[in-house]
């Protein structure tokens, strides 16, 4: 029994060592002194011993079982130690590190350039609207001093919206005026709209998206454009070219120019259009090493349209002409970006693929 006791302690000692781990160590435990354990075995013979021999057999058992437990519980103590050290190494933090900033966005360039524009003229007192996308023929054309089949209407190349024929025929009769139904091709449609909805003097802005069958290098089929109406008692050409310069000042720098050309549009008499001093030549038309500017070619680079709202316009809208006089200006809000100095994108449609590595650059 001696030699026996002498092995058990000694293969308890060896496993011990060997442990890597908590569970090892109650592995050796289960073993050695759990309910079948080696040690335990040895001690329920003692019984069997004769009766002389049984006390001192029971005190070596004990004795060999007290140092058992005492190995075990000194390489558990150990190997706490040692996992407590691996986890403070793995899970190391430096809590005045800077921490990582997760990944952020930023607005579209148009859903910001809109923002612009609307801050600018909200500051000379611009009142924001919004009218229908989906819209009546009669305020996108027909109030506009564009009668049914007027050639200038093919300007603005229109999407048709089909209405079914019953509702058709009951719309026409409660409202015979307002003819087909189309999508807004241009934001000046808000202007009968906003006169029918208040009495001069008025301030509009009128930031929406458009539509037209139209797509190449300028021209999207959806884009936006930001209409200005202001109607009061005197109003002047003069003070239309003050608030487009006042704008260009403030959204594309002080260095850069703007000039009205003539033009014609149905809507407004007289007409023009607007051009902006171009960022890349500094409006000379020429670049540094002598060549010609590839943006502008002249200079000058076309915003939109403007002019001093038609009589037949305000007649429309319920406003005497006599009384009352107004301009407007409808410029599309990409090409308006576009023309920011930096910008430098020779395709409008760039704008709208959805390409994250080209929006990321603005
Ligand atoms: C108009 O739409 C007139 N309603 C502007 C106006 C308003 C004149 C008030 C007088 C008084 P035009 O068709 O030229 O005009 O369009 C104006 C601007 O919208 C263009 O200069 C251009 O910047 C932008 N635009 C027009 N079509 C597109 C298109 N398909 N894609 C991108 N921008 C466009």
């Amino acid at each position: 029994m001696e030699k026996e006791l002498e092995k058990i302690v000694q293969n308890a000692h060896a496993a011990l060592n060997a442990a890597t781990g908590m569970t090892d160590v109650e592995a050796v435990r289960i073993g050695v002194l759990g309910r079948k354990g080696t040690l335990t075995a040895l001690l329920r013979g003692i019984a069997e011993l004769p009766a002389e021999e049984r006390p001192a057999a029971g005190e070596r058992g004990n004795a060999a079982r007290g140092q058992i437990e005492a190995a075990i519980a000194e390489r558990l103590k150990g190997l706490q130690g040692v996992t407590e050290a691996e986890l403070a190494d793995r899970e190391w933090i430096d809590v005045t590190a800077p921490g990582a900033r997760p990944p952020q966005g930023h607005l579209h360039p148009v859903s910001a350039a809109i923002r612009e524009i609307g801050a600018i003229f909200g500051s000379l007192g611009f009142q924001r609207v919004r009218y229908p996308e989906v819209e009546w023929d009669y305020y996108a054309f027909e109030s506009l001093n564009m009668p049914p089949d007027h050639p200038a209407r093919d300007e603005w190349e229109t999407f048709f919206i089909a209405e079914s024929g019953k509702d058709k025929a009951e719309r026409i009769a409660e409202h015979p005026k307002y003819g087909k139904m189309v999508l807004t091709p241009h934001t000046s449609s808000g202007q009968v709209r906003e006169m029918e909805r208040v009495k001069p003097p008025i301030r509009m802005m009128n930031i929406s998206k458009c539509y037209r069958r139209q797509s190449d290098v300028s021209h999207v089929p959806m884009f936006h454009q930001f209409e200005g109406l202001l109607i009061d008692e005197v109003v002047s050409v003069t003070h239309l070219r003050g608030v487009l310069q006042y704008f260009a000042h403030e959204f594309f720098g002080p260095e850069r120019k703007t000039r009205l050309r003539p033009f014609h549009f149905r809507f407004t008499e007289p007409s023009f259009e607007v051009d902006i001093s171009c960022g890349v030549c500094g409006g000379s038309g020429r670049l540094p090493t002598g060549g010609k500017c590839r943006l502008c070619k002249d200079g000058w680079l076309e915003l939109g349209g403007a002019g001093m709202v038609h009589p037949n316009v305000l007649r429309a809208g319920g406003i005497d002409s006599r009384r009352y006089s107004g301009f407007a200006f409808g410029w599309g809000v990409e090409r308006t970006w576009m023309m920011k100095t930096g910008v430098n994108i020779d395709d409008v449609r760039l704008l709208y693929k959805n390409d994250i590595r080209f929006l990321r650059q603005f």
